[in-house]
């Protein structure tokens, strides 16, 4: 028989049944009704999860970085789970197919679980989806898990929001570091790589780096940047130290439960947004709307006052 209902699903994950947790993760980015249900039964019930991000530029060998450190997890006999982001193509993107390819030397192993994930009809979109997935991963009790988004821009800031330690990709080469601060992703590192560390200008890339940290203010955490190259493996184990570091210095300073409170506020602020606008779309269809659109277009009010007219109504 198929079970679709979130909270038998939900106990079948947590005796370890994966193609249980698929199905809940697919609930997830459907959103609706089962999606919101799952949330209540996630809610409050998450294990220790670590959640670290990795974001960065295209091509920049994020997929290759988290690779490396899903084998820094597993040497130490811990578990962990990869949500990699996809906001513009769900399924469709070479990238996320690239990641299957690359990421199959895993792919057999049961303490690793990969998850490419997309929006659909979540209401909210990615910024709302990926904590409610990173929940699902946490009652399941991962102790990790390795978000991995693509691009670098507003959408990835918000998705990226959700992590504990942050991890900024970037590659020697003009630009990157530019590029980086534009996005705002300046202000949410947590942690700098310059991956391709075997080409040239990895010096000039830190110096960037360098430069625009000396603009920005920090309190107790300044960001490290290791150079790494993924794709010999050189520097994850480094990488994965700075995230453990940064990890205790969460914990010591108490930033990690004051990140903590203003996450949830944010998700909540989103969540109401997100509501919010439901509700404006249901009433602009609603037929009570119709005769109020001709006085409108003839004169009769203007947009402001119906506005007010139409948020009153609503409100009751
Ligand atoms: N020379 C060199 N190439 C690397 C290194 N790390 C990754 N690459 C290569 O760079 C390319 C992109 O790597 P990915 O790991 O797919 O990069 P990504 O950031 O995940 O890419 P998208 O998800 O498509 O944005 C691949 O061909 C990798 O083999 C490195 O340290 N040195
Ligand atoms: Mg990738």
């Amino acid at each position: 028989m198929v079970v679709y209902d979130p909270e038998q699903l939900l106990v079948q994950a947590k005796q370890s049944n994966r193609v249980a947790l698929a199905k809940l993760l697919s609930i997830v980015e459907r959103g609706g009704s089962r999606a919101r249900e799952l949330a209540k039964l996630t809610w409050g019930h998450g294990g220790d999860t670590y959640v670290v991000g990795i974001t960065g530029a295209p091509g920049a060998g994020k997929s290759t970085l988290t690779d490396g450190l899903i084998s820094q997890v597993r040497s130490r006999s811990r578990e962990v789970a990869i949500i990699a982001v996809d906001p513009t193509s769900p399924f469709s993107g070479g990238a996320i197919l690239g990641d299957r390819v690359r990421m199959q030397e895993h792919a057999t192993d049961s303490g690793v679980f990969i998850r490419s994930m997309a929006t659909r009809g979540h209401l909210g979109g990615l910024a709302l989806a990926v904590p409610d997935a990173v929940r699902v991963l946490s009652a399941v009790k991962f102790p990790y898990v390795f978000i991995e988004t693509v691009g670098v821009g507003q959408v990835e800031v918000e998705v990226i929001g959700a992590a504990d330690t942050v991890t900024v990709v970037l590659t020697p080469g003009w630009g990157d570091a530019v590029q980086v601060n534009k996005a705002g992703l300046m202000e949410v590192a947590d942690l700098f790589i310059i991956n391709k560390a075997d080409r040239a200008g990895a010096r000039e890339t830190r110096r960037d780096i360098e430069l625009m940290l000396e603009m920005s203010t920090f309190e107790g955490w300044i960001p490290p940047i290791i150079e790494t190259v993924a794709t010999e493996g050189k520097g994850m184990g480094e990488v994965f130290e700075a995230i453990e570091s940064h990890r205790e210095y969460l914990e010591r300073s108490g930033m990690g439960q004051k990140r903590r409170k203003s996450r949830i506020l944010e998700e909540l602020t989103r969540i109401v947004r997100a509501e919010a606008n439901r509700k404006v779309d249901q009433m602009m269809s609603d037929p009570w709307f119709s005769p109020k659109i001709a006085k409108l277009i003839n004169g009769e009010i203007d947009p402001y006052s119906l506005a007010s007219e139409l948020l009153k109504v609503e409100g009751g």
